[in-house]
């Protein structure tokens, strides 16, 4: 708890402040499936980020934030609508947000600050996917489209289960950086924060594609990382035997290999290599962005807020991947920093990257639509430990929640099972106590914050959708019956 104890310097006023006083630009920087291994956030020991470290030291870094889906669209659906997927029904992979037909209409956060007379601008990838036609409708400028860049000829780790996915892949293959999506996407940024579009505040969305598979990565750069097992994380071998079996059933039949595969075929230290290696790499192409805007004379009235759309298991839980309610795959990296936030904050209140949007109303004074069902963090960005009754809440299909607040984590899937973990006591969430008759009021009260409204997948979803009707106990993933009381190894 250090982090509350610094002196706190409050950066000028808070935000926006009325007519005649130019609104501040806002610059959102997205990482795709980065969990909590960035070096302040201290989630792997050798995980080294210094300009992701250096922005949280200009402004507030969020320990204790979380995605509001385990996965890219429901969770960049959310992130940018301001609404819960448990509220949408935007689950899976599939639909965009504007096939939904309750969401037609709907003032996504680049449109809001269009609409309030901002150049928008993105690079790389924000929303999970766009269809050309509704391109221009939510960016005015659209720049690098990034992704993984340049890619070996062939897999470069052995065929892996459930069809030997192509971008199952991982390691070094000789390449230059400047060869990579990430690179471009930083530069085109570079070169807008250069630019004085006409005059108006901007907002600048660069989204970075690493540390998602494939973690493709120049050998010079993998070389950073120790080449023994002291990059492992620590795990638990039988730790899902506390786990409801229901935990299985998110996890159905992914892409992503197991750590039984991982570890059969000699991959695992190369997969978190690859991946450490990819979040340095990331954090590289960070600095670059941030030195053009410091460069540019707008460091002082520029929002920057960096976060990542969801975590990644690495071989916890016996698993790699996203798609579960543990914290492995709800915790992200969320730092908010400039005009309006404290420097060098440290905030270990929950809070959630649906927090972002009326966070960035508030310190910009432009209006956002009615519902937003996040809270803004100005409050915290100005006092950190203020008391604030808050819960970061995660959703992976309709019925499976879990609530995190400052100590604890409470999970419920669809078939009544439940979790519930004590981060302070088992930071790895190791230890089940659900049955611990000393814990029945922790449990009420996080139970209490489960959302009201829970609506199913909406038509077009399929994709790592997963519905269950616990009246039968018929279980459906991707719009086929599963075998339930089967558990996949
Ligand atoms: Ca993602
Ligand atoms: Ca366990």
């Amino acid at each position: 708890m250090l982090g509350v104890l610094i002196a706190i310097l409050v950066a000028g006023q808070t935000g926006y402040s009325g007519p005649g006083r130019a609104r501040p630009n806002v610059l959102l920087i997205m990482i795709d499936d980065q969990n909590d291994w960035i070096g302040c956030l201290k989630g792997h020991p050798l995980a080294k980020t210094p300009h992701i470290d250096a922005l949280a030291r200009r402004g507030m870094l969020f320990n204790n934030a979380h995605c509001q889906a385990p996965l890219c669209n429901p969770s960049r659906t959310s992130l940018l609508t301001g609404l819960r997927p448990s509220t949408t029904g935007v689950h899976g992979l599939m639909p965009w947000y504007g096939d939904v037909a309750s969401l037609r209409g709907r003032e996504s956060l680049p449109q809001a600050f269009g609409r309030a007379g901002y150049s928008t601008l993105v690079t790389g990838k924000i929303w999970h996917a766009v269809p050309p036609a509704d391109r221009a409708g939510q960016f005015k400028v659209w720049g690098h489209p990034g992704g993984p860049g340049v890619g070996p000829v062939a897999k470069l780790i052995p065929p892996t289960p459930g069809g030997n996915h192509p971008m199952m892949d991982w390691g070094a293959f000789p390449h230059k950086e400047e060869q990579k999506g990430d690179f471009k996407v930083a530069s085109w940024a570079v070169d807008q924060l250069g630019k004085t579009h006409d005059g108006k505040p901007f907002f600048l969305a660069a989204g970075f594609f690493l540390p998602h598979v494939p973690c493709h990565i120049p050998p010079e750069w993998l070389a950073k990382i120790p080449d023994d097992d002291s990059v492992l994380p620590a795990i638990d071998a039988n730790d899902r035997d506390d786990t409801p079996r229901f935990s299985w059933y998110l996890h159905w039949d992914l892409p992503e290999p197991r750590l039984k595969w991982v570890r059969e075929n000699n991959q695992w230290r190369n997969l978190v290599r690859s991946y450490l290696a990819c979040t340095q790499f990331v954090d590289a192409q960070v600095g670059r962005v941030l030195e053009a805007l410091k460069a540019s004379g707008h460091e002082d009235d520029t929002v920057v807020v960096l976060c990542s759309d969801h975590g990644f298991h690495l071989g916890e839980k016996q698993i790699t991947g996203k798609n579960t309610l543990w914290e492995r795959s709800t915790r992200v990296p969320l730092v908010i920093a400039g005009p309006g936030t404290a420097k060098a904050g440290e905030c270990f209140r929950a809070v959630e990257l649906l927090d972002i949007y009326p966070t960035l109303m508030e310190l910009t004074g432009v209006k956002g639509p009615d519902g937003l069902e996040g809270r803004s963090l100005v409050p915290l960005l100005k006092n950190p430990a203020a008391q604030v009754d808050r819960v970061a809440i995660t959703t992976h299909n309709r019925g499976n929640h879990a609530v995190r607040d400052d100590r604890y984590r409470y999970i419920c899937y669809a078939d009544g099972s439940e979790e519930l973990y004590d981060l302070r006591e088992d930071p790895r969430e190791w230890t089940n106590l659900i049955g611990n008759a000393g814990m029945t009021e922790v449990k009420a009260r996080l139970q209490s914050r489960l959302p009201r409204v829970d609506v199913a997948a909406v038509p077009g979803s399929q994709h790592r959708v997963l519905e269950y009707d616990r009246a039968t106990g018929k279980a459906v993933w991707e719009g086929k019956e599963i075998k339930l009381g089967q558990v996949v190894p």
